[in-house]
């Protein structure tokens, strides 16, 4: 089990806002600072990838970044680097498969901080769970652009199958999400939308996120 309150975390999750500097139209402090305004509910810092930011540079924008979402009591979370969640003390972490042990993630950001695992098997699930998970990730349902290495698309049937299975920690859904088949995702069982193309890339991303946020009062 994770430290925190599995209620909080499934309603931080409707519109999970993933993203780094090359997935961006317009840079991304705007892309984030519109995406809050119209009410994302967690965001991922994920600076990865060719041309990607290192170092002092990363941290610093993370810096930016995390005020942002401070100002705006949005939870952040660090994609797959533990050094930079604990130096600059983010809300939480989130790791894949191939990137730090969840066990060791959990020990070194504490039972306080949010921690997320990608899982694409229901024992990765389970593992997860026990190494102290407060959400998993599930994906690609569709497919995606975004991720080079990404997994075969599994549709939202995955989602369903991990219910199925008995997982009742909060799932966030990811890969190829957008506004049309996002409640489809919403409905399999998924607590939230974890999104980068249909909102970095949107003309108005604030648009976007609105309609995101729609999907969840129908
Ligand atoms: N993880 P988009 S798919 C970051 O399957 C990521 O675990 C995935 O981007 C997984 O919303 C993915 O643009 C990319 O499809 C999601």
């Amino acid at each position: 089990m994770g430290g925190l309150n599995h209620s909080s975390v499934r309603d931080q999750l409707k519109v999970y806002l993933v993203a780094g500097t090359r997935d961006c139209s317009s840079p991304l402090p705007h892309v984030l600072n519109e995406s809050l305004s119209a009410g994302i509910t967690m965001f991922q810092f994920r600076e990865k990838g060719p041309g990607s930011l290192e170092g002092e540079m990363k941290k610093a924008l993370a810096l930016q970044l995390f005020n942002q979402c401070r100002e705006a009591s949005v939870p952040f979370i660090v994609n797959d680097d533990t050094d930079l969640a604990e130096q600059i003390d983010a809300d939480g972490l989130h790791v894949g498969q191939e990137d730090d042990d969840a066990y060791e993630a959990r020990k070194r950001i504490g039972k306080h901080k949010i921690l997320g695992v990608s899982v694409h098997t229901v024992e990765e699930a389970y593992k997860a769970i026990e190494a102290g998970a407060d959400y998993l990730g599930a994906g690609p349902i569709y497919a995606t652009g975004s991720k080079a290495d990404a997994e075969k698309e599994s549709g939202p049937e995955w989602i369903s199958e991990l219910r199925r299975n008995g997982v009742d920690i909060p799932i966030a859904a990811i890969g190829g999400i957008s506004q049309s088949n996002g409640t489809a995702v919403i409905r399999a069982g998924a607590d939230g939308l974890a999104v980068i193309s249909a909102i970095t890339k949107a003309g108005s991303p604030y648009q976007a996120v609105k309609e995101f946020r729609g999907l969840f009062t129908e």
